[in-house]
């Protein structure tokens, strides 16, 4: 069965921070501090999913998906992410599960959004190979609470962004800008996913992925200092976080990081243990020239120019997505595991009309070309088992706090209110179209 659904993260629609028993997390730590994200945003209230998941499983069985990928936050499991377990925090994720099961959608959680717990950031969060274990242990338990329950699970999601914006430009938490020398951040996380992979399976979970958010690097000229830094890129945004996980090894590194002590005997066997799906993000493609000179990086992103732009800035791509897909197949072959897009789509300026309706159409059409994209790329032998629209709501974007949407619901952010925008019904239309045909 073909999975359809939508994704969202916790820190960015649940709310209800002090509820509870929930601990802080670094994105706690880093929305309150001045400065850090746009027009100082936080995750406070959110969309206040923790109150009102009812009505949000409502909008998904009105959408007739058959999965959801959502995320577990640590520190409501465990406030402090070490020791005390908080049963209410596994309560609301036991809740949230049973009434996905009741209305025959399909949990898949991820373990680690991003909203590590602060008391371990306090101890050097992932700089610190600790963290790794910490999170197996957590896993461990989640899972011993859900695995019977919910067959995919995936450990992390997208250890590129939370090592690059998170710990090299600081422009999310926990706020680092320590350029290359954030590298032990994703072997930490690699770790992490491979000890939790364990950890799940020793509960009695099915399926283990991880999710990975690739980027296809095009190359600004066929010069060779373009081509050298779009091989780096290459190196640090994509094949730093899929070789390690599908052939064990990791790329060349060596020009990246004075050493790499940080990598211990037996951590690539532990990251390489079999994974039943690999979960992709794709938002665009990214183009990429030789550095300035006396630039630190080994590379510049130039942007793309001469494609349509979302609400972001961002380019659409969509025969990025094929290009992607069919990319991964030729470089792992029977290396790689059935995919799942974990995550696809745009923000828009959507607008509330006085009719109480939002006309996205620009939304209607990036999905609709990518997902042609995703099904030109099963044609061409891909194995994609999965496609999750990013998002289900209009949520918390991070750094840009409220003001991109990326919802198919529109959510007023002073009262809660969702509104079905008009790709909501496209989709629906799409799904159930799809369902009567594969
Ligand atoms: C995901 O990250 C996150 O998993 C999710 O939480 C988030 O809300 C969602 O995407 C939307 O942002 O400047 O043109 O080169 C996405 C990571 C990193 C993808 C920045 C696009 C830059 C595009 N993104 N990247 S561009």
């Amino acid at each position: 069965m073909f999975l359809w659904g939508t994704a969202t993260a916790a820190y960015q629609i649940e709310g209800a921070v002090a509820e509870d028993g929930r601990g802080a997390s670094v994105w706690d730590t880093f929305a309150h501090e001045p400065g850090r994200t746009r027009d100082g945003h936080t995750g406070d209230v959110a969309c206040d999913h923790y109150h009102r998941w009812r009505e949000d499983i409502g909008l998904m069985s009105g959408l007739g998906v058959n999965a959801y990928r959502f995320s577990v936050a640590w520190p409501r499991v465990q406030p402090t992410g070490a020791g005390e377990v908080n049963p209410k925090g596994l309560d609301f994720y036991e809740r949230l599960t049973d009434g996905l099961l009741a209305a025959g959608i399909q949990p898949v959680p991820t373990l680690f959004h991003w909203d590590l717990p602060q008391a371990l950031q306090d101890q050097g969060g992932w700089m610190n190979r600790d963290t790794a274990r910490r999170f197996a242990d957590y896993a461990a338990i989640v899972a011993e609470r859900l695995a019977d329950r919910i067959p995919l699970w995936i450990t992390l999601n997208e250890p590129f962004v939370h090592m690059a914006f998170g710990h090299a430009m600081g422009i999310h938490a926990p706020g680092q800008a320590l350029l290359l020398d954030a590298l032990p951040v994703a072997h930490h996380q690699l770790l992490g996913h491979g000890l939790a992979a364990g950890a799940l399976r020793a509960a009695g979970v099915r399926e283990v992925a991880i999710t990975n958010n690739c980027t296809p690097v095009w190359a600004a000229s066929k010069e060779e200092p373009d081509v050298k830094a779009a091989d780096a890129y290459d190196i640090l945004h994509n094949r730093l976080f899929n070789d390690p996980v599908l052939l064990g090894k990791y790329p060349d590194l060596s020009a990246y990081s004075p050493t790499l002590d940080f990598i211990h005997d037996g951590d690539l066997e532990t990251i390489s243990a079999p994974l039943d799906a690999l979960g992709i993000n794709y938002y665009n493609p990214t183009r990429i020239a030789a550095p300035p000179p006396g630039e630190v990086l080994p590379f510049t992103d130039t942007g793309i120019t001469g494609y349509p732009t979302t609400a972001f800035g961002w380019p659409v791509v969509p025969d990025g997505l094929r290009e992607l897909l069919t990319g991964l197949k030729a470089r792992y072959g029977s290396a790689l595991p059935p995919i799942h897009i974990t995550e696809n789509g745009c923000s828009q300026p959507d607008e509330l009309t006085g009719h109480g309706t939002v006309e996205d159409q620009a939304r209607i059409d990036y999905l609709r070309a990518h997902i042609d994209a995703v099904m030109a790329a099963r044609a061409e032998g891909v194995d994609v088992r999965g496609y999750f629209v990013w998002s289900l709501l209009d949520n918390f974007e991070w750094a840009e706090g409220y003001h991109q949407r990326f919802g198919l619901v529109h959510v007023d952010f002073a009262t809660g209110r969702r509104t079905p925008k008009a790709s909501y019904e496209w989709f629906r239309e799409r799904v159930a179209a799809q369902n009567t045909d594969t």
